[in-house]
């Protein structure tokens, strides 16, 4: 008889501290090609880094915060970690208090802008003109946010156009969450740039209208960033932003749930094995694009001896974080809990 009362007393507490400390959160790490550059705690004093610090793990809130170009308050970093079009990037979101990424609801969309002909490290991006390499929503029609992956510990998985230019770039991750999209101005941004020298020979690039500025590509009232209808499975999402670049995949649709990257994805429950789709484009035409999405897929057979085995969603090809699988009861809980709270 005493143990309930204890145990609502923990769940309680659980509750508080999740909804204090890991309601937001922060890109922790860029993975490029496996090799990791990890990036700084907000508000932490900053180490040498390829990621640009930002000063708390809130979201950036107003579509024209002049903070949506980067993050809140972001530093120039001291590094550059050198990339080659068709590298693979991940980027690895963690809540605070190095807690799993709390939010499962809303896309996530990749930018990039030239800093032009020197290094990134002081380059200024606030006038800059940026471009969509990238963006997922629903991994399909009635199927979770490619965003839940992430919310399960795995990082967000893009690609480097495999035709981009050499020269110094940003490249900006953006999550959106959409928790509380259903009022205007509910949407919480999550910008993070980090800094590149892209090599190779290759001689691609945007258009000069496929170029924006951010802030200035979005509105509180775009579709996909207030949207009543994003707890429906069912309902289409119109991403905000230009189209993907044309020279990096482009977007057919630009409105569908199954739009450009996400057309690549297995359709979530569609396998009984968990081991189709992985890498393989089905609709896509770019290389590129084919592989610029989380892997999700949802696991319907019995799970063995991977500590996941609370988890219905994994990535089969980005198991590069060491700790994400120390969760294993927790994870069913913390995701019940962040639906529960995801309105903060
Ligand atoms: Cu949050």
């Amino acid at each position: 008889m005493q143990i309930l009362p204890l145990l609502f007393v923990s769940l309680i507490s659980v509750f508080s501290s999740l909804s204090l400390v890991s309601a937001h959160g922060y890109l922790a790490q860029l993975i490029i090609n496996g090799k990791a550059y990890p990036g700084n705690v907000p508000g932490a004093t900053p180490t040498s880094s390829v990621i640009r610090q930002v000063s708390d793990i809130s979201p950036v809130k107003g579509a024209t915060n002049p903070d949506l170009n980067c993050g809140l308050s972001a530093q120039f970093a001291a590094d550059v970690a050198d990339a080659n079009p068709g590298d693979a990037f991940q980027f690895d979101w963690r809540g605070g208090d190095d807690q799993n990424w709390p939010h499962n609801t809303g896309p996530m969309l990749t930018y990039m802008t030239s800093c032009g002909s020197s290094s990134c490290t002081t380059y200024n991006s606030s006038t800059s003109k940026w471009f969509k390499i990238q963006q997922v929503a629903r991994i399909s029609s009635g199927g979770p946010w490619a965003q839940e992956a992430v919310m399960e510990g795995f990082p967000a998985n893009v690609t480097l156009p495999s035709k981009l230019a050499p020269g110094n770039y940003l490249i900006r991750h953006e999550i959106l969450g959409l928790q509380g999209a259903v009022s205007v101005g509910g949407a919480e941004f999550y910008p993070a740039c980090s800094q590149l020298k892209v090599g190779g020979s290759q001689t691609g690039g945007p258009t000069d209208d496929e170029l924006v500025l951010l802030p200035g590509a979005y509105s509180d009232t775009d579709p996909g960033i207030y949207d009543p209808n994003v707890y429906d499975p069912s309902a289409s999402y119109t991403f905000p932003g230009p189209p993907v670049a044309a020279f990096a995949g482009g977007d057919a649709s630009g409105t569908s749930v199954s739009g450009d990257a996400s057309a690549s994805v297995s359709a979530a429950g569609s396998s009984s094995t968990g081991a189709t789709g992985t890498g393989s484009s089905s609709s896509s035409s770019s290389p590129s694009n084919a592989q610029s999405v989380c892997k999700l897929q949802r696991k319907t057979t019995s799970l063995t001896s991977d500590d996941n085995s609370d988890s219905s969603l994994f990535i089969t090809n980005s198991k590069t974080r060491t700790h994400k699988r120390r969760h294993t009861i927790l994870s069913g809980l913390f995701r019940d809990l962040a639906l529960v709270y995801r309105g903060s």
